[in-house]
């Protein structure tokens, strides 16, 4: 065995391989960048090695330097997580040829899954269900429609060295085909230097499903079984669960014996993954193999019991697989979420900044993956994963069950976060009922995600909170010492619930410690495990337990639960009948302003101060996550006057200029 490993990664996966290492008592090297000199895997880590600059290509892309790391600190063998570098053949060559050993696949098996073409018809010799189509090569769009016309629309055009979407394009007839080929080629030649693509039946509303596969040096081959992983937003997985609500034993089996003769085809060693698009009555289509190990890999470490990166590091050096088919057991259920750093509200942009406040759910049956600690900073440089919750049950209900209160209890600030979209996510109907498809959040969510309203059930258990915990504020006012005498706090036992122009009055009355709340007729017992300060608590209605996260705003406060966020004030009935009287405040004039949507840096300025504009006409240009945006002219006008320059980092809605 090892007795020191490199970790060629960041963030949590670079923290979760120095876990397990620690566990096997190997010593562990972590590599970081200028920005990362404090990041939390650099402080788990045994040693930590410098490589460079923030930018990956300068840092966690550089080969050179990590193969130095190495030298330097004595490591002999490196695990390169996923990204960066983890699927690159050129990296495990480079590694051999320094005698350093790559924990993961072979160079040929990595190039072998490189290419789409090559993978599909490597697949098909080995006995894969491959999607009915055509892997020559396409001279031009009336050879392409010929094609097309050939496999039956409608059809899909993919490039050969695509990914995440890119040089994908669905034709459902002659014109949209000789289109999307144009497209899809041009697309294909810009982003991968390379324009062949290929033609293929396109499955409607399938299943992404992806079976787990390990192999060792000596040529055994084994399946895990497989994690769904369907929900997911423009080829961003979101939420990852196994075993699949949909997979039938007899499917499984299925597709597990085709993923082993694939892997077995390229005599894959290491962790690797077979993914599948199984369309509505359970054909499966190999559609790529991810020769790394995945970001969902705990929801297959929680059903099967082992430790991935642990088979992983054992397979790198030289030992045999200690299990064999037959003692793969899946049992109970486990889900993962993803909390990105990203505003849901705008588009899913990514929110950068100090997570000021950081507190994860803790618990039994809860994985938390995490890279960062509260203080630490999400920088525009890398992927704005925070961290992933994993929860598991003994069916699907309680693993979701767990995930959804798990959710309501994680207390992010200082960056915005995605955990209300996962939350809506989990909380329809449609995902409890397991109907899922690739297509599900377009259908879902058609206008984009707005905020959850709650239902009318949760409202009721909204106000009832809120008055307690009016109450327990007063009482705790009440006691503050200092106060003149004969003005005492007297706590009155009327009270109205305003949220917006609704006003709910009810009636507090104090019971042994606990509350019981009239509203509208009915009584309701509430427990309230809150005191000032407590930004996440757990109040009892009625004997049912619900997570609330609790933060004051002006003279009311904010009640966050299960992907929706309430403001509301409780007054006395007489402030709440002239808080009806108040003037409504209004909303700026922001139309005379040209602001940044998005934390970026200001690239380009194309206008000047007193120029005329045109509607559409390009004005400045912001760099965020290596995209250049170009906003434009919503109007005729004048720039009036320039409040930024080249060069400045700009927040969300920092003004760029003013117009006339
Ligand atoms: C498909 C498909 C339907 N039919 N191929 C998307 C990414 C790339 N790896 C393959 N993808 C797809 N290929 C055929 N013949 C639908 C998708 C697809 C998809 C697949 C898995 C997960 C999410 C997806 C979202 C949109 C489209």
């Amino acid at each position: 065995m090892f007795s020191k490993i490199l970790i060629a990664n960041r963030g949590e996966i670079a923290c979760r391989v120095i876990r397990t290492a620690r566990r096997m008592g190997i010593r562990t090297v972590a590599v970081y960048s200028d920005v990362d000199a404090d990041a939390l895997h650099v402080r788990e880590a045994d040693e930590a090695f410098r490589i460079g600059p923030a930018p990956s290509a300068e840092s966690y892309l550089r080969i050179d330097r990590i193969i130095e790391a190495c030298r330097r600190t004595g490591a002999e063998a490196v695990h390169p997580g996923y990204g960066f570098l983890s699927e690159k053949a050129e990296f495990a060559t480079a590694l051999e040829d320094a005698g350093i050993v790559f924990i993961g696949p072979t160079a040929a098996a990595m190039a072998a899954m490189g290419d789409k073409i090559a993978s599909k018809k490597l697949a098909k010799a080995a006995g894969v269900s491959t999607v009915p189509g055509h892997l020559g090569i396409i001279a031009d769009d009336t050879e392409a429609q010929r094609i097309a016309r050939d496999i039956g629309y409608p059809v899909m055009i993919k490039a050969s060295a695509g990914g995440g979407g890119k040089g994908m394009r669905v034709a459902h007839d002659d014109t949209a085909l000789r289109e999307g080929f144009r497209a899809a080629r041009s697309e294909a030649k810009s982003s991968f230097a390379d324009d062949r693509v290929f033609i293929e039946k396109y499955i409607e509303q399938p299943r992404h499903i992806e079976i787990q596969v390990l192999g060792d040096a000596h040529g055994n081959v084994i399946h895990l079984g497989e994690r769904e992983c369907s929900i997911q937003r423009r080829h961003q997985k979101v939420v990852e669960e196994a075993p699949s609500p949909f997979l039938d034993a007899a499917t499984r089996a299925a597709m597990g014996a085709q993923a082993v003769a694939l892997a077995k085809a390229v005599a894959y060693r290491s962790a690797g993954t077979v993914e599948f698009i199984v369309d509505r009555n359970k054909n499966f289509y190999f559609l790529e193999m991810n020769t790394r190990l995945q970001v969902e890999h705990p929801v297959t470490e929680w059903v099967t019991g082992l430790d991935l990166v642990e088979q992983m590091i054992r397979i790198a050096a030289g030992e045999t697989l200690a299990l064999q088919q037959k003692d793969v057991k899946l049992e109970g259920w486990a889900l993962e979420t993803r909390i990105y750093a990203e505003d849901p509200l705008r588009g899913f942009l990514p929110s950068i900044g100090r997570l000021v406040r950081y507190q994860p759910p803790l618990g039994d049956d809860i994985r938390v993956d995490a890279g960062v600690f509260e203080g630490a900073e999400i920088s525009l440089h890398y992927d704005p994963m925070i961290a992933k919750l994993v929860t598991r049950g003994d069916t699907r209900a309680a693993a979701i069950a767990r995930m959804s209160d798990a959710l309501d209890r994680f207390y992010i600030r200082g960056v915005l976060h995605n955990i209300g979209f996962l939350a809506a996510v989990l909380g329809k109907q449609r995902f409890r009922d397991g109907a899922l498809s690739t297509d599900f959040i377009a259908e879902e969510f058609p206008a984009g995600f707005g905020g959850e309203s709650l239902p009318a059930l949760a409202q009721e258990t909204v106000i009832v909170t809120a008055a307690a915990l009016q109450r327990r504020i007063a009482e705790h006012e009440a006691r503050i010492s200092g106060q003149l005498p004969g003005h005492g706090a007297v706590i009155g036992s009327d009270w109205v619930v305003c949220i917006g122009a609704k006003h709910h009055p009810v009636a507090v009355a104090p019971a042994n410690g606990d509350y019981v709340i009239s509203l509208a007729g009915t009584n309701h017992r509430v427990t309230l495990d809150w005191r000032p300060g407590k930004a996440v608590f757990g109040a009892m209605i009625d004997g049912r337990g619900v997570t609330f996260q609790y933060e004051r705003e002006g003279t009311g406060f904010r009640l966050t639960h299960s992907g929706a966020t309430i403001s509301l004030r409780v007054l006395p009935p007489r402030a709440a009948a002239l808080l009806a009287l108040m003037p409504v405040k209004q909303a700026p004039d922001l139309s005379r302003f040209l602001l940044s949507p998005m934390p970026g840096l200001l690239v380009g300025l194309a206008v000047a101060e007193g120029q005329e504009i045109k509607t559409g006409e390009a004005l400045a240009t912001v760099e965020a996550m290596k995209m250049e945006n170009v906003l434009r002219a919503e109007r005729d006008g004048k720039v009036a006057k320039i409040r930024a320059k080249i060069g400045d980092s700009l927040a969300v809605d920092e003004v760029i200029l003013e117009f006339a």
